[in-house]
């Protein structure tokens, strides 16, 4: 065995509290290295003249990614404390890994040798809104999604789609255009938008916030967005929306007051400032975001801008009850910020969703203290890269995807937000170099993995574009120039995730197998009832697989299960045909 690549640590994606009773024991091994791992689990006071009582329980090898095998258990221990280490077999030889290190049998004389999950207290388990679970995401750049009052156009606003996105040209997309949609996206099957901003700033991205506590007037007045919002509601679509608060917008009245008073301002501790006078180029003296100068980072530590910040928190949910907040550039925001943020949200809508913008493995934003989820780019990275792009082969991907799903605890995974591209994205559409078989595909993963998947407004009808300002293009609204195949496919995924619960996000997920030379993958979502087997060709060839093998049981209640023309049951083996929806035939066991 390698003991090296051994590796436990607890109260992380490790070793956490699945809800009020359970544990969840995670181990690392280096892969393909050990046959078997058991759990040696017990109270820490439990003592007899035997020494410390202990018991043993199977762990499951739950995945495995490129260099690493994942064990897994479930503990419900009697009186919500443990004390835990690991029996591991490998041929004839076996060790047991303790917090102190590697033993030949389980030490009895002092429960110090072990690991330890103190106590299970409710207050720290992770618990994010339940109705987060069953949402299929929206996302709506809200300049650029439709124009239903002409009246609010700004200045110098082109007709629509009328020329290509740039960083700086408007279009005149509003609050009113998407509520005349509303019904598009019910019938599509959504409930959940998430809004990128809305507040007064001064570009059509409206990242560079004026004023947090108005919406901007291209948009509509607040009578309108309380009537979008009503009107979502009354459909049963929640509204997320964009909490800038690493940086203010150049306008924001505190940097303008700076600005004009520079070191007598009364905000001069708003922003970080290195010194003065203010200078903006060639480089800003003052911390911005990237290198930014029209977005000036705001100082979080300082009490009056956490006040002024977490009122705007507050205002937003209490006086128009959205639902949940996006936070941009969180990891560049202190932890302390988040977890007041947290308490307000929370007090002030105990089921509103918290959605961190973090492009990396944001572990430490993610243990019930500060997020509910964060925006789920690894998985989008795999998705593409194997989907998409085809640079990554069927093992690679089954790889990546472990990974993802190891990276966080298992009530993390269910609420993460699981996207394909966006508005800081090329669109996949184009990623897929415009093969909408390849689209199909990466909506029936999207759409059938674990998590809560969000399509970015326009991707389901194909629409394309590059990497910002390119993928921020005005929605096609003539229907002869939507790809209403792709639309009624999707639909008709999103239909099944909600019509069948374990294809939607209640179920586990696990890969059954790859096939490197075909391209292909087999995966399952299941619970202690039932199987849903999915069987995906990722090539341009036809293949056929014996999908028997990988069950580890004959398939029994073979049930037909025919969703229109796109996915059939077939019989064993099956028949897999180029790319193509059409060719995706998850089977119901
Ligand atoms: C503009 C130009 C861009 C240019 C950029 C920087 O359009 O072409 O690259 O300026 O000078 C908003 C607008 C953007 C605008 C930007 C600055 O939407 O159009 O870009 O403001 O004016 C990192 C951050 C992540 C951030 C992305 C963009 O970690 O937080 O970069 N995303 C949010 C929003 C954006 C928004 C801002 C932040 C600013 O979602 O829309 O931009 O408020 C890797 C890294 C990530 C990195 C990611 C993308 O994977 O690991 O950390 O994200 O790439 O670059």
């Amino acid at each position: 065995m390698l003991c090296e690549a051994i590796y436990h640590r607890p109260k992380n994606n490790f070793a956490y509290a699945y809800d009020k009773k359970r544990l969840h024991i995670r181990l690392k091994t280096k892969k393909n290295d050990v046959d078997e791992v058991m759990l040696v689990h017990g109270d820490p006071y439990n003592w007899d003249e035997n020494g410390w009582q202990f018991n043993r329980k199977d762990m499951l090898l739950q995945a495995s990614d490129a260099l690493f095998d994942y064990w897994f258990a479930e503990i419900t221990p009697p009186f919500r404390r443990l004390r835990y280490g690991f029996e591991l077999k490998s041929g004839n030889e076996k060790l047991v890994y303790t917090e102190k290190g590697f033993y030949n049998v389980a030490p009895t004389d002092d429960t110090a040798y072990y690991f330890c999950f103190p106590f299970l207290n409710a207050a720290d388990i992770f618990t994010a809104p339940e109705w987060v679970k069953d949402t299929v995401w929206y996302q709506i750049f809200p300049e650029r999604f439709a124009n239903g009052d002409p009246s609010l156009n700004p200045a110098g606003t082109l007709p629509w789609g009328s020329s290509k996105p740039t960083s700086t040209n408007f279009f005149g997309g509003d609050f009113q255009g998407v509520i005349d949609h509303l019904d598009y996206l019910v019938d599509l099957g959504i409930n959940g938008i998430y809004f990128t901003p809305i507040f007064k700033a001064h570009s059509n991205h409206k990242y560079d916030t004026i004023n947090y506590m108005e919406v901007d007037p291209q948009f509509g007045d607040k009578e309108t967005f309380r009537r979008l919002i009503n009107e979502c509601h009354n459909r049963g679509i929640r509204v997320m929306l964009d909490a800038v608060f690493n940086h203010s917008g150049y306008y924001f009245a505190p940097f303008q007051d700076v600005l004009i008073n520079q070191e007598k301002s009364n905000y001069k501790d708003w922003f970080h400032i290195w010194d003065f006078p203010i200078v903006e180029k060639p480089k800003p003296n003052y911390d911005t975001f990237a290198y930014v100068g029209a977005m000036p980072k705001l100082n979080t530590e300082n009490p009056e801008v956490k006040k002024y910040l977490l009122d705007v928190a507050r205002y937003w949910i209490e006086e128009f009850d959205i639902d949940g907040w996006r936070l941009d550039v969180a990891n560049e925001v202190d932890h302390a910020f988040w977890r007041e943020f947290r308490n307000i949200v929370k007090q002030t809508k105990p089921d509103a969703y918290i959605l961190g913008e973090i492009w990396h493995d944001s572990m430490p934003w993610l243990q019930g203290d500060q997020f509910d989820a964060v925006m789920n780019y690894p998985f989008t990275n795999g998705a593409i890269d194997f989907f998409a792009k085809d640079m990554i082969n069927a093992s690679s991907f089954a790889n990546v995807i472990s990974k993802v799903l190891t990276m966080y605890p298992a009530n993390v995974n269910a609420v993460s937000f699981n996207l394909l591209d966006s508005h800081d994205t090329p669109r996949i559409l184009t990623l897929a170099e415009e093969n909408i078989d390849r689209v199909k595909l990466l909506y029936l993963f999207q759409l059938s993995f674990i998590g809560t998947p969000c399509i970015y407004y326009g991707d389901e009808i194909g629409m394309a574009g590059g990497q910002d300002p390119g993928c921020r293009a005005c929605m096609e609204w003539e229907k002869k120039n939507q790809n209403q195949d792709l639309f009624h496919y999707v639909k008709l995924l999103i239909e099944l995730r909600k019509s069948d619960s374990l294809f939607g996000n209640h179920g586990s997920f696990r890969f059954l197998h790859t096939d490197n030379k075909q391209n292909s993958i087999l995966y399952e979502k299941f619970d202690g009832d039932r199987r849903l087997i999915f069987v995906v060709n990722n090539s341009k060839a036809t293949s056929e697989i014996s999908i028997s093998n990988f069950l580890n049981a004959e398939p029994s209640n073979i049930e037909e299960w025919i969703m229109k023309d796109h996915l059939t049951l077939q019989k064993r083996p099956i028949k897999l045909n180029p790319t193509s929806a059409i060719n995706i035939q998850p089977l119901n066991f």
